[in-house]
C-alpha cells in the first residue's frame, strides 16, 4: 500500500506512535509518506521507502497567524494526487482530522477518491478536544473520517460519551518496538548516577499538568526518606520551572537530576528500578509501556486507559490519582524486597510483550484494507 502519515514531528507521544508505525509499515514493504512541518524526531535514519514531505507556509503581513491548515490541506491534495496515495491516516484529531477532510473533499472535486483514517490519542479529545473553541470541528471531522481508532477501550468510551458519534471507534493500543526497548546491562550508568548503590526512580514526560510531575517529587521525598535512590526526571516542559523550585525547597537537588528530553530513553530504563506515572489523565501511558518493555516496574495513577497496561499487584501497582502516600508506601514496599522486585520485573516484561509491534500492526494494516474496501464505490 502506499500510505501517507499525518503527525505532530515532536516529542509527544502520538508523534513517537505514527512514526514508529510508520517505519514498521515501510519495513513490510509498503510506501509511508510522512507530511507536516518538520522531520519527525524519531525518522532520523534514510529507510528506502519512506518519504517525508515538509509542510511550509508562505510568510505574509497580515497573518497574525500562519495559516498552517490550509498549508498542510494543500499539501496533502499534492502529495496525495502525484504520489497516488491509497490512504490517509492522520495522528491526533486536532486539526489533523479536519484538514484531512478538507484535503478530501478538494480531490473528490478533481475525482480522487482518499479514505481517511483518524487516530485519537488522548488530550486532542480529554483535555483540547472538548474546549468549546474545538469540540463542533473535532466532532464533525470524527464523523467525517472514513475510519477512526483510538489507543485504548478507555478512551474509546470517553469519545463516545463526549461526542455524538455516528462511527463506530476500533481500539488499536499503543505499541512497543522490543528491538529497541529491552533491558541492557548498562552498570557504568548506574554506577555514576547512583554510586552508593542507590535505587533508581524514573518518571518521563513532557511536564503538562495533566502529568502531575509534582506527585513524582513528593512520592520520592517520601520514598528517599526510607531508602537511599534517587531519581531522575526525564523529559521537558511548561511545569519544569515549578518542579526545579520545588526540588530546591525540598532540598532534594542532590538526589533528584533533571535530565531534560533525550533520545535514547531506553538507556536510561536500563538503569531504573520504578518507573512513576502518577497522570491526572492518561488514554495510554506509551511511557509506562517502554518502561515495562525494559522490565521495569511500574507505579502509577489507574486514569484513563493506565489499568489496560498496568496490572495492579502484578506488573506495578496503581492507586487513585493524587494518592502520593499511597505509591510512595508501594515504591518502599517493592524497593525492600528485591524478591518480589525480581518477579515484577519479570511480570512487566511479559505483559509488555502483549503490545509487541509485531501483533499490533497486522490490525493497522487490515484496518486499512478494510477502509480502503468500504470505501470504493463512494
Ligand atoms: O502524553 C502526552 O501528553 C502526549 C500525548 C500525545 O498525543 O502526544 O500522548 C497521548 O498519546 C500517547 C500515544 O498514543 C498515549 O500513550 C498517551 O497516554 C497520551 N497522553 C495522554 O492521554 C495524556
Amino acid at each position: 500500500m502506499k500510505i501517507g502519515i499525518v503527525c505532530y514531528p515532536t516529542f509527544g507521544g502520538s508523534g513517537v506512535v505514527a512514526t514508529e508505525l510508520g517505519l514498521g509499515l515501510a519495513d513490510k514493504g509498503h510506501d509511508v509518506h510522512f507530511i507536516t512541518y518538520k522531520r519527525p524526531v524519531r525518522l532520523t535514519a534514510f529507510h528506502a521507502n519512506v518519504y517525508f514531505h515538509e509542510v511550509t507556509s508562505m510568510e505574509y503581513p497580515l497573518f497574525e497567524y500562519t495559516p498552517y491548515e490550509t498549508s498542510l490541506a494543500s499539501k496533502l491534495v499534492d502529495v496525495v494526487r502525484f504520489e497516488k496515495l491509497d490512504i490517509l491516516h492522520v495522528h491526533y484529531a486536532i486539526p489533523h482530522a479536519a484538514v484531512a477532510y478538507m484535503a478530501k473533499q478538494i480531490l473528490k472535486s478533481q475525482g480522487i477518491n482518499i479514505p481517511i483514517i483518524t487516530t485519537l490519542h488522548g488530550t486532542d479529545i480529554t483535555l483540547v478536544g472538548t474546549d468549546s473553541s474545538f469540540a463542533p470541528v473535532v466532532e464533525f471531522s470524527i464523523n467525517e473520517s472514513d475510519g477512526v481508532t483510538a489507543v485504548s477501550e478507555h478512551l474509546r468510551q470517553e469519545t463516545m460519551n463526549t461526542f455524538k458519534l455516528k462511527k463506530n471507534i476500533k481500539v488499536i493500543h499503543n505499541f512497543i518496538d522490543f528491538s529497541r526497548f529491552r533491558k541492557t546491562n548498562k552498570d557504568h550508568f548506574r554506577k555514576a548516577i547512583a554510586p552508593e548503590g542507590e535505587k533508581i526512580l524514573v518518571h518521563i514526560s513532557n511536564f503538562r499538568k495533566v502529568k502531575r510531575v509534582e506527585d513524582v517529587i513528593h512520592i520520592f521525598e517520601r520514598v528517599s526518606k526510607r531508602t537511599k535512590s534517587k531519581l531522575l526526571l526525564i523529559g521537558d516542559g511548561p511545569e519544569r520551572k515549578y518542579m526545579e523550585e520545588l526540588c530546591r525547597n525540598l532540598h532534594l537537588c542532590d538526589e533528584i537530576r533533571f535530565l531534560g528530553k533525550q533520545e535514547a530513553v531506553e538507556e536510561l530504563l536500563a538503569i531504573a528500578d520504578l518507573f512513576i506515572l502518577p497522570s491526572e489523565n492518561e488514554s495510554f501511558g506509551l511511557a509506562a509501556l517502554e518502561a515495562m518493555a525494559c522490565e521495569v516496574p511500574v507505579i502509577s495513577s489507574n486514569a484513563g486507559g493506565i489499568p489496560e497496561v498496568n496490572i495492579d499487584g502484578v506488573t506495578g501497582y496503581m492507586c487513585e490519582v493524587g494518592d502520593v502516600d499511597g505509591m510512595a508506601a508501594r515504591c518502599i514496599e517493592l524497593l525492600e524486597d528485591e524478591e518480589s522486585l525480581a518477579v515484577f520485573r519479570k511480570n512487566a516484561f511479559k505483559q509488555a510483550q502483549r503490545f509487541d509491534i509485531h501483533e499490533i500492526l497486522p490490525s493497522y494494516e487490515n484496518y486499512y484494507l478494510e477502509i480502503i474496501k468500504s470505501t470504493k464505490f463512494n
